[in-house]
């Protein structure tokens, strides 16, 4: 049986790929921080269904001793590396929390493993944010970077950790590039899950309408389900390599409003409101990536549609408004 450890198992990617593994009979560890196992209820949330099959440690990014701790007490074959913080909009807001995270959390990772078990094979979750201003549409794994914000650059550096420690070490280390996914697990803060949310209550009669910034960005959006299945597949080839994950149809955060309030019976132009104040200071216009390379090699192939993303995202937010209530969507970035 194999064993491997997930970073970031309480997020929406961490929590789809415990299933996945659990399912091909995998034994599933995962680091959690402290805090999170002193507050179950709310922290674990999206792996409740998974909790008594996933083997949980108590370790914060931000310190390489509780790492190394775990890593010297368990042999692990596989490392998939999640955690980071993730909201493009906070990493403006605190550019210094987001690298130290980002940056020091992969390379504390990266070291432990180094030094206590360099067989372990390494998966690193890398972003289309790394194209951000695109040189070349659409992006792939040839691309050169222009990251757009302080998540970006740090999903770059920890890109360049990951294959340095490829190149110099000789260790089984991968970067995926995954564009945009999501799912009914998203955050609510992020424009997918904020939209669907908040089209349901306004068709539940419970909100009265939806600011967003940019409604003009472009993003290629994938389903995280299709996407975890990707990362599983990087790291079962006989040679370590990077690869960008993405369906190739990119779509406006216009257009994305008007198919999820098509969805709940409703013309969004009336109830969608723009605030410019949730503008980004300097935006990613356009993505979509090209996933060819995914295809070939690993016989990866997305399963959902942007519109069958969009139908299960706002079913399951109707079916949430008929018993718990869904936190208010932010109103500010
Ligand atoms: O924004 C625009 C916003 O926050 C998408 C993360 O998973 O994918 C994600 O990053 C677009 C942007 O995701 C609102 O300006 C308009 O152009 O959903 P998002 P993101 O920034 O693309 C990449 C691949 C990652 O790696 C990240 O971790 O939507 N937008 N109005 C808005 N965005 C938000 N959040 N809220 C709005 O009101």
């Amino acid at each position: 049986m194999k064993r491997a450890l997930i970073t970031g198992v309480t997020g929406q990617d961490g929590s789809y790929l415990a299933e996945h593994l659990l399912s091909l009979g995998y034994e599933v560890h995962a680091l959690v921080r402290r805090v999170a196992l002193e507050d179950p209820a709310h922290r674990f949330t999206r792996i409740r269904h998974v909790m008594e099959r996933v083997t949980l440690h108590a370790a914060s990014l931000e310190s390489y001793p509780s790492i190394f701790h775990v890593v010297s007490r368990n042999e692990f074959d596989e490392c998939y590396h999640l955690a980071a913080q993730s909201f493009v909009a906070e990493s403006f807001a605190d550019g210094f929390s987001t690298m130290n995270t980002n940056i020091n959390g992969t390379h504390y990772m990266l070291a432990a493993l180094r030094e206590l078990q360099p067989r372990c094979r390494f998966y690193f979750a890398g972003s289309s944010e790394m194209f951000g201003k695109v040189r070349e549409v659409p992006q792939r794994e040839t691309t050169s970077f222009h990251p757009r914000s302080p998540y970006g650059i740090s999903k770059v550096a920890g890109f360049d950790l990951t294959r340095n420690y490829r190149e110099a070490y000789g260790m089984f280390c991968v970067s995926g590039m995954l564009f945009n996914h999501e799912s009914p697990r998203r955050g609510y803060e992020f424009v997918t899950r904020k939209i669907t949310s908040t089209a349901a209550k306004i068709r539940a009669g419970l909100a009265p309408e939806l600011w967003l910034g940019n409604l003009d960005a472009k993003r290629d959006w994938g389903h995280a389900k299709d996407y975890v299945r990707a990362m599983y597949l990087m790291l079962q080839q006989p040679e370590p390599d990077d690869y960008v994950v993405a369906t190739g149809e990119t779509h406006t955060v216009r257009e994305f409003c008007e198919r999820a309030f098509a969805e709940v019976g409703l013309d969004y132009q009336p109830y969608v409101r723009v605030d410019e104040r949730l503008y980004r200071p300097a935006e990613v216009d356009l993505l979509v990536g090209d996933a060819t390379k995914a295809r070939e090699v690993l016989g990866w192939e997305p399963e959902y549609s942007f519109e069958g993303l969009i139908t299960e995202m706002v079913r399951e937010d109707l079916k949430a408004l008929g018993g718990a209530e869904t936190p208010a969507a932010p109103r500010a970035l």
